[in-house]
């Protein structure tokens, strides 16, 4: 998967040099660059934003700046396939699990980081009209970042793990939080078995798979209903998950 990033502080991508999302760097499983959005200014201060129309506080990121960017990295990059741009925002539609297994299909994924009060509406409005890419504006949850690139970070961490020859180990993708079951994650424990005496579960040193494996569901539907009883109600991701107590 090819991966461009538009944004005025590339630098905040050097992190993804490292550890899982730096080795499929390495393997080519992932091609990630960022781009440094002033390159596609025409003035002296390297202008990328103006205040806004209507009036109100802040400064709106400027349309021609963002399209002539766009359009540049789409048509140096050449990728035929899925292209999706990526536009995170607290307005965005919640980036899901579902959501990322989605996005993990598309063959290239362009992130529009927006700083101050966002970028001009007409340049949503022009990639949703553009037949040769889809758009997906994307939020990570209820609260308010300074810009995108946090979200962007975030956003391609749980993506690119789910890149086929990512993740070298594939079954750790599929016990984990929000995966199939839609319960959150059992506890885990490793050596010692008493630490000062913090005690590892009788039931993890029996041997017996079947008890452990009611142990662990039992202890994801307990925290699920603790920390996300959403999950549990009627249309709720983990809702099936009840009834096996049923049985
Ligand atoms: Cl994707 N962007 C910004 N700026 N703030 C957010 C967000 C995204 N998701 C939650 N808050």
């Amino acid at each position: 998967m090819r991966i461009d990033i538009l944004t005025i502080f590339p630098e905040f991508f050097d992190s993804l040099e490292l550890s899982l999302m730096g080795k499929a760097q390495e393997s080519g499983a992932l091609a990630i660059k960022a781009h440094n959005l002033r390159d596609w200014t025409h003035d002296r201060h390297r202008t990328v934003d103006d205040s806004p129309y209507g009036g109100g506080a802040g400064m709106v990121m400027r349309v021609d700046v963002w399209t002539r960017a766009l359009t540049d990295v789409l048509n140096s990059s050449a990728i035929k396939g899925r292209r999706v741009v990526m536009i995170p925002t607290p307005s965005g539609r919640p980036l899901t699990q579902t959501l990322a297994e989605n996005l993990a299909t598309a063959d290239q994924l362009i992130f529009a980081c927006g700083r101050y009060e966002g970028i001009d509406a007409r340049f949503a409005e022009l990639v949703a009209q553009d037949s040769a890419v889809e758009l997906c504006e994307f939020s990570l949850g209820d609260y308010v970042l300074n810009g995108g690139e946090a979200a962007t970070l975030v956003a391609i961490e749980a993506v690119g793990r789910l890149v086929p020859d990512v993740v070298g180990n594939a079954e750790s993708l599929v016990e984990e939080s929000h995966g199939q079951s839609g319960l959150l994650e059992y506890p885990v424990y490793t050596r010692p078995l008493d630490f000062s005496g913090a005690q590892v579960p009788q039931v993890l040193l029996s041997g017996d798979h079947e008890a452990v494996a009611r142990w662990r569901h039992l202890k994801s539907l307990e925290r699920t209903a603790q920390v996300r009883a959403d999950l549990l109600q009627p249309g709720g991701k983990a809702h099936d998950s009840l009834s096996v107590l049923d049985r």
